[in-house]
């Protein structure tokens, strides 16, 4: 049934718990993926993947010109009274208002370069939403990271719609029910990859990007997100 599929993954790693009846409550699920998009059998959010959305060349391109162009800058963050340089780099593009706070960290967004505003208009093609802002991730080789959260900032709305892009080395994404200790799905981030999330994902949902020592190369991923502009917030 999972045959090519990047699902595969799941049954395949020993610390994964796949939860059966997670694919019965999966019919319960809102609205149908975009056209082209394969939905994860997850209960309660919407998690839908591309794994041709940019071929190559076009997303080699891509890869080359955001690792060159993007001012990357590695920001802080601090942890229980202690302060710890954050194991990636970044960078937060956007519409005029769409500062945004996470982790104690403030982003205000740098003006649209044009390889991005190319991209924001494909990617709202494709999916059907709508995106004003992106944070950009580089995970310069596979000791970079990112622990688990979700993406529930209150700026976010309480149903966002995320699409994520990953370009270069392929890495796991790791889900895990809220409150639950164990990871109960992994998905695999390919170059070129769309994966959109949808729904109730952040509300019941975290997600991970875990170290992969054996990875020796980068990836960058671009995280579209709405956020509505400050100037039209209501007081
Ligand atoms: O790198 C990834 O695939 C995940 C990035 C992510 O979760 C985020 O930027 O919030
Ligand atoms: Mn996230």
């Amino acid at each position: 049934m999972y045959k090519n599929s990047p699902w595969t993954r799941v049954a395949q790693m020993k610390h994964v718990t796949f939860f059966s009846d997670d694919l019965a409550a999966g019919r319960r699920r809102g609205s149908a993926a975009p056209e082209g998009y394969e939905a994860l059998p997850i209960a309660d959010g919407n998690i839908d993947l591309k794994q041709l959305f940019l071929p190559d060349p076009k997303a080699s391109q891509l890869l080359g010109k955001l690792l060159a162009k993007i001012d990357w800058q590695q920001d802080k963050i601090r942890l229980f009274g202690k302060t710890h340089l954050l194991p990636r780099l970044h960078q937060w593009y956007g519409d005029e208002g769409t500062a945004y706070r996470w982790s104690g960290i403030q982003m205000h967004p740098r003006p649209w370069i044009r390889d991005l505003m190319a991209l924001r208009y494909a990617v709202e093609q494709d999916t059907g939403a709508r995106f004003n802002c992106v944070l950009i991730n580089l995970y310069r080789d596979g000791r970079d990271s990112m622990g688990w959260h979700a993406d529930d900032e209150a700026v976010l709305g309480p149903c966002p719609a995320i699409a994520s892009i990953s370009l270069g080395a392929e890495r796991d994404l790791l889900l895990r029910r809220r409150g639950a200790l164990r990871a109960s799905h992994a998905i695999s981030l390919r170059h070129g990859s769309l994966l959109l999330m949808r729904g109730e994902t952040q509300r019941n949902w975290q997600h991970a990007l875990p170290r992969r020592k054996k990875v020796l190369t980068p990836r960058i991923n671009l995280t579209f997100r709405y956020i509505e502009p400050a100037d039209n917030a209501p007081q």
